[in-house]
């Protein structure tokens, strides 16, 4: 991948020689100066530099075009999901996800696929009764079987099961928790592999970030599952940020750990909100978590790249949910750059 870069690089000093000979036109030589992108500068490192996105927002121009050639990975941030693909029991509807896929697809981008067992964002047929435990079961082995078989082959990982765990490291007290056990876990990665044999198996959670009780729990729970020859590729630290809480400094170590136990890392939901307004020094310190969260998992070996949940101010999920606070992606609200984004290239190697 080096080698492109530099190619490209003599390809701009060939063009400006050529041009001050008079041989080549001004426009051409300053085509082949483009810089390169966070993906091209993330794929030297054997890494991705992707962004979530959701299907309402590709009817915007600028922002479309700009997901299309900074990234080389996406996320659905809603498409995937359980109330999106099954709004009635057995009938399943993959419209919103494909128009993702195949619009990465025409970019030559990679999907995350997200999520398949999750508390939140259930059709009301499933969170409005009671189930026992085979039924349960039934459904939530057809649910994921269904729609790991349909993306196959076109999403790289899957966040199989999200967010199932407290902050203290107990279990989350979820539907399928309480009527199926923490067995629901293991099952849910055995049912994806069945349905796929070759996509990353994920577990994804926020707040995992830093060593702690939370990420402990995921670690304990990782080892005991490698241990059963349970198919779990990785562990997806979303990292869902804020000023005001502090850096996770043991993030570095953490993936580490992690990665010990021979599982990928990624970040998969990065940003980095702030109490409004947005001030010099804030966005500051926000560039510096940019490039001290993207230089942690270049320095991790699995660690196989980063995601922000979305890229730009103008369609983040932070103001919707934490009134009072945003300004948490590298470009704002009018797509320009902020300097989040020029320490992430900086991070990146850009020189
Ligand atoms: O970005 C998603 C937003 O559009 C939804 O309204 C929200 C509902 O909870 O979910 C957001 O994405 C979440 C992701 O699926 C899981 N981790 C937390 C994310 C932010 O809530």
């Amino acid at each position: 991948m080096r080698t492109t870069t530099i190619r490209l690089r003599l390809c701009g000093a060939l063009a400006t020689v050529l041009v001050a000979a008079g041989i080549a036109s001004g426009p051409a030589a300053q085509a082949d100066e483009r810089p390169p992108t966070l993906a091209e500068l993330a794929q030297e490192h054997g890494r991705y530099y992707g962004s979530a996105t959701d299907n309402p927002e590709l009817t915007d121009g600028p922002y479309k075009a700009l997901l299309g050639s900074e990234f080389d990975q996406i996320t659905p941030g809603n498409g995937m999901k359980w109330y999106a693909t099954e709004p009635q029991q057995g009938v399943f509807d993959f419209a919103k996800g494909d128009e993702i896929v195949n619009l990465a697809r025409a970019n030559h981008q990679k999907v995350r696929g997200h999520t398949l067992v999750w508390h939140s964002q259930l059709p009301g047929w499933l969170t409005g009764r009671e189930w026992t435990a085979p039924e349960l079961r039934a459904v939530l082995k057809k649910h994921i079987q269904t729609e790991v078989r349909h993306y196959r082959g076109k999403v790289f990982a899957w966040d199989v099961v999200n967010e199932a765990f407290n902050e203290d490291g107990t279990y989350r007290e979820t539907v399928f928790y309480k009527t199926l056990g923490p067995g629901y876990i293991a099952d849910s990665l055995r049912w994806a592999r069945q349905a796929d044999p070759r996509v990353r198996l994920y577990l994804n959670d926020y707040n995992i970030e830093a060593v702690g009780p939370k990420s402990d729990a995921y670690h304990r729970l990782a080892k005991k599952l490698k241990a059963r020859g349970v198919p779990l590729d990785g562990i997806g630290m979303q990292a869902h940020l804020a000023l005001q809480y502090g850096y996770p400094t043991s993030l570095e170590d953490n993936l580490r750990r992690f990665s010990r136990l021979g599982l990928d890392t990624a970040l998969t939901e990065v940003d980095v909100r702030m109490l409004l307004p947005a001030d010099d020094a804030k966005l500051a310190t926000q560039a510096q978590w940019y490039r001290d969260l993207t230089e942690a998992c270049l320095a991790v070996r699995r660690c196989v790249g980063v995601t922000l949940w979305d890229y730009t101010d103008k369609y983040s999920w932070i103001p919707a949910f934490f009134p009072g606070e945003g300004a948490a992606l590298p470009w704002d609200e009018e797509l320009r750059p902020k300097p989040a984004y020029f320490a992430i290239r900086e991070a990146l190697g850009d020189e």
